[in-house]
């Protein structure tokens, strides 16, 4: 019996959401189901993505549509629904727009795709992955967030560029919180497997990882009307293809912790297994003292803005 396409649904059809299209276009990873509550966005986009197929060499089914109805028996749902940063904006100014949206993107999902595995981009990345797990009762290996891969990328290019080697030699993670206190794991930062504190003297690794923790908003200024998108749905996809090809790959993300790294209760981004059943494993990895300080320090504040979600619920 022939095996049907998978279907991806992008819930949120703007930057992000868009380019996720078009990357799960080009790499064949199934059908593509683009949501929006702006009638025409993404609909516009799904058909000018799918007249691209005959050129790029793709067989998809891509829709664009305002209609929960259309995710219904989606495999992977990637949510981006939310607004975006603009200059001078933390990450955390969103919490109330987006606490709001989350809310009724994850009525949306639990309704029309209750066996999706839900990978979260939408910021404050932390507490929106949070709320999405607690609206769509969804056990813990179901939804996930995305942060540590995109932070751990543009740590992975910064060396890079930094010594002249090819990125594909430099491997690199980024665990905590998805905010100006990420912690660049120097521990774990290697260049062809050598540690990078061998090529690059800690004060220049200092620079370089503020750089990473304030990557974002680097990029906002820059554009001024959005945030990143590129980098973001490139790690968002790896997720889904990792769900999707069963690949049991270790990947930075934003997991719900019970017990690990000793952290109770809380989602946080550490490395975790990716697979057939979504986060699979955590993978609990020795840090140093110094970055075990600033581990903590990270969680205290995901910790508050948890808090402070629930603040801003609760006056709903
Ligand atoms: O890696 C990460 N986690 C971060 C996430 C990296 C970069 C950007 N990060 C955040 O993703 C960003 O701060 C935003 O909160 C989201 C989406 O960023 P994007 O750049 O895609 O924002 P856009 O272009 O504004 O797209 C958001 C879309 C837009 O088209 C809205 O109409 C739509 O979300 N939207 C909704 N869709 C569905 N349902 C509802 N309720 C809804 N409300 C708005």
């Amino acid at each position: 019996m022939a095996i049907s396409r998978r279907k991806i649904a992008l819930i949120g059809g703007g930057n992000i959401g868009g380019t996720m299209a078009h990357l799960c276009a080009l790499k064949k990873l199934g059908d593509v189901v683009l949501f929006d509550v702006v009638d025409g966005l993404p609909q516009g986009k799904a058909l000018d993505l799918l007249q691209s197929a005959p050129v790029e060499g793709f067989d998809a089914n891509i829709v664009g549509t305002t209609r929960y109805e259309d995710i219904v028996g989606a495999d992977v749902c990637i949510v981006t629904a939310g607004i975006a940063r603009k200059p001078g904006m933390s990450r955390d100014d969103l919490l109330g727009t987006n606490a709001r949206i989350m809310t009724s993107v994850s009525q949306g999902i639990r309704e029309y795709a209750p066996n999706a595995f839900v990978i979260v981009i939408t910021n404050p990345l932390d507490a929106m992955v949070t709320l999405c797990r607690r609206v769509t009762g969804f056990p813990k290996n179901q939804v996930v967030g995305q942060s540590g891969i995109l932070d751990s990328s543009r740590y992975r290019t910064f060396i890079a560029q930094e010594l002249n080697r090819s990125v594909e030699s430099v491997t690199a993670m980024v665990l905590g919180g998805h905010g100006d206190d990420m912690v660049p794991v120097r521990s774990t930062c290697q260049v062809g497997g050598v540690p990078v504190d061998r090529f690059i003297p800690s004060e220049r690794l200092d620079e370089i990882e503020q750089r990473v923790r304030m990557a974002g908003g680097e990029i906002v200024s820059l554009l001024k009307t959005g945030s990143a998108f590129y980098a973001p749905a490139s790690a968002a996809v790896r997720m889904a293809e990792a769900y999707l090809q069963d690949k049991k790959e270790v990947l930075p993300c934003a997991a719900y912790l019970e017990g690990e790294y000793g952290v109770q209760g809380c989602y946080f981004c550490v490395p975790v297994l990716l697979g057939s059943d979504g986060v699979e494993k955590v993978i609990e990895i020795d840090l140093t003292a110094e970055e075990k300080s600033a581990f903590d320090q990270s969680l205290s504040h995901v910790q508050e803005l948890v808090g402070a979600m629930d603040r801003v619920l609760a006056q709903a």
